[in-house]
């Protein structure tokens, strides 16, 4: 009888916390504050208490050049934050009063578009897959699959490689390495079909003087549970050995000065950890080996993030020093923002390295690159500037989508006019 009891017990606790587990994360109420940091103190303050506490989600990281920090904070916290914030005389604005209406439209266009694919809605990872299956198929000719590797659990990381002819400069474009910028798969999904359907001879020209190498979802396990359990997670979902915490950031995995000049986080709780090693996460080193195995056929690497709107170049370890072909480098962006700039729709980039116009960050796939001969090497941090941060809604995709194409066309056109896309 006991015994059954015993069982019973457990059998309930199990469920429960497997229901518990099923269930999606809601952000009702959640408010995206921007702050105005003026001294070391206030800086020290938020930091500390965005690293002690879950109830505090970084989305933008404080820079020198805009001096301004973008938080999420649980509603459960805002009375003792707003306090906070007064008693360290630290200004601040509402960005999003509650970023749960901004996921609900982003299911509403999930049943408007009747969940079928296209770019007026976010599409999930299997979507993504099945689309690129039929494309593989249709463009056959032109096209062909790679697999990059396998992530943490178990999915194959998947790539498409687009050539019209032999000997073309090599374009890499890696995407969706941080899970909740779902605005970078949909534009690398956009962008593929633009090269193999339209019809505009410039686009023709684009794509079929590269090759193309892009993975349209890197970081597919973050990928899968951003879309399934939390649509703001950003890591990849291996756990740690040390903490309950899971995850690293992929983007400060990459064997590139990792961990230094504190450009990634040694806790595995931070949004920004760097993990136990370089490479530690499997992702990382399949993407890092599928490099290494076409590098000297790429000219150009392209990481696609949101958001932000600018570009950036190496390097993300220090402010002190910047590549040789630095002025080049600016000079590329440069078209990239002036084309963009261009569109009807305004919108403005900035550009820059990454330590001088954000901050240091270490381990990135743009730095590392760089450092294995591929010169041309930036993130690109897509639209917006906060105003819906991450949960860009999908009525933006196409905009962003469109500009990212213009940018594109006007960065290459400048490589190429500076010799950067001479056979290598
Ligand atoms: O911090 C990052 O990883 C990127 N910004 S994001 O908001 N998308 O997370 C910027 C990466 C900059 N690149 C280098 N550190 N090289
Ligand atoms: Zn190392
Ligand atoms: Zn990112």
């Amino acid at each position: 009888m006991r015994c059954f009891w015993l069982l019973a017990c457990f059998v309930v606790l199990s469920s429960a916390r497997t229901s518990q587990d099923s269930e999606k994360m809601r952000f009702d109420n959640y408010s995206v504050y921007e702050l105005n940091i003026s001294n070391k103190m206030q800086l020290k303050l938020i930091n500390r208490l965005c690293d002690a506490s879950e109830k505090y989600n970084i989305w933008k990281y404080y820079d020198n050049q805009s001096r301004k920090m973008h938080v999420m904070v649980d509603p459960t916290e805002v009375k003792r934050f707003l306090l906070l914030l007064k008693l360290y005389g630290i200004s601040h604005e509402v960005l999003i009063a509650n970023v749960q209406s901004l996921i609900d439209t982003e299911t509403e266009a999930n049943s408007r578009y009747s969940n079928t694919f296209g770019w007026k809605r976010y599409n999930t990872l299997a979507e993504i897959e099945t689309w690129l299956d039929g494309i593989l198929e249709k463009y056959s000719n032109v096209t062909e699959e790679f697999v990059v590797g396998t992530s943490y659990e178990g999915r194959t990381i998947r790539g498409i490689k687009i050539s019209y002819k032999e000997g073309n400069p090599g374009v890499i474009i890696e995407s969706n390495i941080h899970a909740n910028e779902w605005i970078t798969s949909a534009t690398a999904t956009w962008f593929i079909n633009e090269l193999l359907s339209s019809e505009n001879q410039v686009v023709r020209e684009l794509a079929e003087n590269h090759d193309w190498y892009i993975v349209p979802v890197l970081n597919v396990d973050g990928f899968v549970y951003s879309h399934e359990k939390n649509r703001m997670w950003r890591k990849t979902r291996q756990p740690s050995n040390f903490s309950s915490c899971i995850g690293v950031d992929p983007n400060r995995n990459y064997d590139s000065h990792w961990m230094q000049n504190d450009g990634a986080s040694d806790d595995p709780c931070s949004q920004v950890y760097g993990g136990s090693h370089a490479y530690s996460e499997p992702e990382i080193k399949a993407m890092s080996e599928f490099i290494l195995s076409i590098k000297d056929k790429v000219n150009v690497l392209l990481a696609f993030h949101s958001y932000g709107q600018v570009l950036l170049s190496p390097y993300g370890h220090t402010a002190e020093e910047f590549p040789e072909n630095y002025a080049d480098l600016m000079q590329v962006a440069k078209a990239y923002a002036d084309a963009v700039g261009t569109l009807s729709y305004g919108s403005v980039f900035q550009y820059g390295s990454v330590a001088s116009v954000l901050y240091q960050a270490t381990g990135a796939t743009n730095d590392w690159a760089y450092e294995q001969g591929i010169l041309i090497s930036y993130t690109i941090e897509f639209r917006d500037s906060g105003n819906f941060g991450f949960v860009l809604p999908p009525a933006f995709i196409l905009p962003n989508c469109e500009e990212t194409l213009t940018g594109i066309i006007a960065l290459l056109g400048e490589c190429q006019k500076l010799g950067y896309l001479d056979a290598k």
